[in-house]
């Protein structure tokens, strides 16, 4: 079997070089008023939990599929880094977890961040930031870039709690289901915008993390429905093909199906039906800030984006939650809506990233981006045309103490293969042919025919992080808890691959 890999390299770098060049020119909308944004955030929304999608056969999101059929769908979205903080901190920065340094769940946030919402203010916007930051530690303190703040410690709660919310810096108390509450929020806010002044509306939401509690009205709607496991999710039957121990590993894990959370009897079907019941409310909360644009005469000027901060697995590899390199893990939904600019029906082939959100929001604007991002705008491909653009995405994640069952991984992904690269850990990496392979059933990490690839992809990816400013492992001190407990009574430690058994030379007589 021969397989050919494209060389076309094209470093981010000179992407954004190429995207700031043509940043001044204005998206302005017909009034000479800079264009109105919102982005909705969802928390660990996988990129196949849209209706139209049909991941299962039951879970619904009518406002996202109305998103994708009058806008973009950008079937190739990915996180850099499959985890909240690291990936929001992109989101805001547009630049890769190693260059912002916001690397796990705990680390405080570098002083002097600054985030993309301060462009825009600095061009005459309106900000506001309503729900989960969770970045750079669990403060709900307002951070800078917004004209207005209404966030939460950490993760939040989906009920009410003695936390409270913080709104402007002030603690008042969280009243009602979050999902709806941070949209009374948000559609308050914008009924205040005035027309003459453009705005900006950082909507994010806590759901749908884990753990899932939907609203009253969605309780128990998806009771009676079959939830299908993924392929993936039995044990590897052909020795030739091996995974990582690490990944069996992890089966009996806080994050595997044999111990999530370490609660046994858990049923996977069940947890994903909730999950769809919990994103029901989202999709409401969507189709409210449809209404409020209508009322307003805004619907067909303002860009309205919608995406992920992460993937989650609902039993692929035997895994739940994010954090490794699987597609389900990496990948997020993202629709971008605004008829004046975007036709509908529009679909974006292309990989993009978190790191481009930046660039693409500042480019809507007419904002020139810094220099020193790492993300490209994509509006132009939204637009249908073809710009240069990077060939593949550089993956990384670091081993959290909490969660020891998932290594520190860095990855090269082209339109083609996928190389994982673990790092610090006694296991074989993986290699997957996603064309041949998308379900990633088959590591051809030992495949004799692959080892050119191997190598190929393995110097790409040592590349691209030195000249990115990726070639370190970040260290910082204990925090919190260890979820490192296994099921006694569950699966045993996985075996070497076989390849990695060699028998000892015997000596040479004298
Ligand atoms: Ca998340």
């Amino acid at each position: 079997m021969e397989v050919k890999l494209t060389r076309r390299s094209i470093l981010v770098g000179s992407l954004a070089a190429a995207a700031a060049a043509s940043a001044p020119q204005s998206q302005s909308t017909a009034s000479g008023k800079g264009r109105n944004i919102i982005f909705v955030l969802t928390d660990d929304q996988r990129y196949d939990a849209l209706g139209f999608l049909k991941p299962q056969t039951f879970l619904q999101t009518p406002n996202m599929d109305r998103l994708a059929q009058e806008g973009a769908y950008c079937k190739n979205a990915f996180v850099t880094t499959s985890l909240c903080s690291p990936s929001r901190a992109s989101i805001l920065t547009g630049k890769y977890a190693f260059q912002h340094r916001v690397v796990d769940n705990n680390t405080p946030m570098p002083p002097g961040m600054v985030f993309f919402p301060h462009y825009l203010q600095q061009a005459g916007y309106k900000t506001a930031f309503i729900g989960k930051w969770h970045m750079g530690n669990a403060g709900d303190q307002p951070q800078p870039g917004f004209d207005h703040w209404v966030s939460f410690k950490g993760q939040g709660t989906y009920l009410p709690s003695p936390n409270g919310l913080n709104v402007d810096g002030q603690h008042v108390p969280q009243k009602g289901y979050i999902t709806d509450e941070l949209t009374d929020y948000a559609l308050n806010w914008l009924d205040q915008q005035p027309k003459d002044q453009p705005y900006f509306l950082y909507l994010s939401h806590k759901a749908v993390h884990s753990d899932f509690i939907p609203p009253e009205r969605y309780k128990g709607k998806y009771d009676k429905e079959t939830f299908v496991m993924p392929e993936s999710a039995a044990m590897p039957k052909n020795p030739d093909e091996p995974r990582p121990m690490w990944v069996q590993n992890q089966r009996n894990s806080w994050h595997g199906i044999g111990y999530p959370y370490h609660d046994a009897n858990m049923s996977i079907g069940d947890y994903y039906k909730r999950y769809a019941e919990t994103l029901l409310a989202v999709d409401d909360s969507l189709g409210r800030i449809f209404q409020t644009l209508e009322k307003r005469g805004e619907m067909n000027s303002t860009m309205v984006a919608l995406s992920g901060d992460n993937g989650f697995c609902f039993g692929e590899h035997g895994l739940i939650d994010k954090r490794q390199a699987y597609e389900e893990s990496i990948r997020v939904p993202l629709l971008i809506r605004c008829p004046e600019l975007i036709k509908p029906k529009t679909v974006v082939t292309e990989d993009v990233a978190n790191i481009d959100f930046m660039p693409t929001f500042l480019e809507v604007a007419g904002v020139e981006s810094p220099k020193d991002i790492a993300g490209a705008s994509f509006l132009p491909m939204l637009q249908g045309k073809k710009i240069p653009w990077r060939d593949n995405l550089l993956y990384s994640y670091y081993w959290e103490r909490n969660f020891p069952q998932t290594p520190t991984i860095h990855a090269i992904r082209t339109d083609r293969f996928k190389y994982v690269h673990y790092y610090g850990i006694w296991d074989c990496d993986e290699l997957y042919d996603l064309q041949e392979d998308p379900h990633e059933l088959r590591n051809l990490i030992y495949s004799q025919d692959h080892q050119k690839i191997i190598a190929d992809l393995k110097k790409r990816l040592f590349t691209e992080l030195e000249a990115k400013g990726g070639m370190y492992i970040p260290l910082f001190p204990d925090s919190g808890a260890q979820m490192n407990h296994r099921n006694p009574d569950g699966s045993h430690a996985a075996d070497f691959p076989a390849e990695m058994y060699k028998k000892p030379q015997t000596a040479a007589p004298h």
